[in-house]
């Protein structure tokens, strides 16, 4: 492991078995070897024949006789309600289930909570802006916008203060970016098996968001290009939220936004400013955003000197390692839910790297023994999850399900025993092993952890 590695505690390790043992030799230049791939296609055809004919999948062909195709339903007979019945969309009333939710191990402390968007059931990359999870330290608040000011001072030349109708008429851009706390998968540090993946990795979403580049505001102000080496990000909630943010950063894709998929923010994400920090973990994603000074220095405030630091085995913290390092999530099927027969299941997930694009997923069935790469969905964006599925037919027998991505600087993603060797057990902050699910015969998945 060289220093960089060290330091940052992220584990390096070749994914030299990502392939079955007996399918390695089948890949030539050209790819895989056209009689294995057509083996294989015939074995996938049968599979969905034996889906088809009923004997395989929860969704049996059972036509014959059905109501629900021999009679007219109502919605086919009779006029449909008027737009104006629901002038501002929300979901179907058969989807009421998919809320954010508060984890029921965690205790809240009066207003401050954290409620997880319920990855089980969400399909592409774009969180639903009202299922988006929200992290508040102090509560949320619905900020009038006319009133609201946004102040830039500290080592520049012309301190500004911006209403919100200034920031809006300069140059904006609009970015799809993956934001996740800092704390997402805590529990999974010690053994506490967390019952679903809304709880162990729901502090994650992606949305795009509009506004003006931070580096935009900071040459308007005229910030000194020798000695400002820091900003400091705050906000205008009551829990005194300041995070620092290192120049270099601050120029390069930080945004200063109003808007998230399409619309203005949402209050609970920080109505009508918050900032933007792709790559790093929530907590620096400001919201409620009045103020960046431009220092000299780290600002080392409470919330990077007390708060968000990783304690290491030799009893020492570790500060400022705000980069949320590469890692993936099974999201369906994942603990919780059930599988009612054997077939074929499409395994789905999620896949996020903070230091650039996801370049590859590995999906294992046999718990980290053997490894096939998924197929990776579209868009390829920077600091943005990227889907990833991956065809599998359920024998039946009892399974273990992980999966494994690799980011575009080559790390890999690590198991939960090499990410302790270097981090030890008494973290809360930034955990990104491998998550396993444990399927069982009857077809109930659960939270386990492999070594
Ligand atoms: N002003 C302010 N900004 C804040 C917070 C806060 O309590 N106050 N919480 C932070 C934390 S810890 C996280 S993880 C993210 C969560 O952003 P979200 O609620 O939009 O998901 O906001 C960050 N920004
Ligand atoms: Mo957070």
């Amino acid at each position: 492991m060289d220093d960089r590695n060290k330091k940052t505690g992220r584990i390096q390790s070749a994914p030299e078995n990502f392939l079955d043992a007996d399918l390695a030799h089948e890949i030539t230049t050209k790819g895989l070897n056209p009689e294995r791939r057509s083996f294989m296609l015939k074995s996938f055809l049968a599979a969905s024949a034996a889906i088809a004919s009923g004997s395989a999948f929860a969704g049996k062909a059972k036509s014959a006789g059905d109501p629900n195709i021999l009679n007219l339903p109502e919605h086919s007979t009779t006029l449909g309600k008027p737009v104006t019945a629901n002038p501002y969309g929300v979901p179907s009333k058969y989807e009421t289930n998919l809320l954010r939710r508060e984890s029921p191990g965690l205790t809240r402390v009066s207003a401050a909570s954290v409620s997880f968007a319920p990855l089980q059931g969400l399909f592409g990359i774009i969180t639903p802006s009202g299922l988006h999870f929200e992290r508040h330290h102090q509560g949320w608040h619905d900020i009038d916008p006319s009133k609201h000011r946004f102040m830039i001072n500290g080592l520049v030349k012309n301190p500004k203060v911006y209403t919100m109708d200034d920031l809006m008429r300069l140059p904006s851009v609009s970015r799809m970016h993956f934001i996740e706390c800092g704390a997402n998968s805590a529990m999974e540090w010690g053994n506490n098996a967390v019952p679903t993946v809304q709880y162990t990795h729901g502090m994650l979403s992606c949305s795009e968001f509009t506004g003006v580049p931070l580096s935009v505001l900071l040459d308007d102000c005229g910030y000194d290009k020798k000695k400002g080496k820091f900003v400091l990000a705050e906000g205008s909630d009551g829990s005194g939220m300041t995070r620092t943010v290192p120049i270099d950063q601050a120029l390069d894709d930080v945004i200063v936004a109003w808007a998230m998929n399409g619309e203005m923010l949402r209050p609970e994400n920080g109505y009508p400013l918050r900032l933007v920090v792709p790559g790093v973990q929530g907590v620096s994603w400001v919201k409620w955003l009045r103020r960046i000074e431009v220092g000299d220095k780290p600002y080392a405030t409470k919330d990077e000197a007390v708060h968000y630091i990783d304690l290491m085995p030799d009893g020492q913290y570790r500060q400022y390692t705000s980069i949320q390092e590469c890692k993936s999530v099974i999201t369906s099927p994942s603990a919780g839910q059930v599988l009612l027969d054997k077939g074929f299941y499409n395994i789905t997930g999620l896949a996020w790297s903070g230091r650039g694009k996801i370049k590859r997923v590995d999906v294992s069935v046999d718990g980290g023994k053997n490894w096939k790469k998924a197929r990776l969905e579209s868009p390829d964006l920077p600091k943005c999850l990227r889907r990833f599925n991956f065809d599998w037919v359920w024998d039946g027998s009892p399974a273990i399900l992980q999966s494994r991505a690799i980011d575009e600087t080559g790390y890999v993603q690590p198991k939960i025993n090499e990410l302790r060797e270097v981090r030890g057990t008494r973290s809360i902050y930034h955990n990104n092993a491998i998550q396993s699910w444990k399927l069982a015969a009857s077809g109930e998945l659960s939270n386990v952890q492999t070594y």
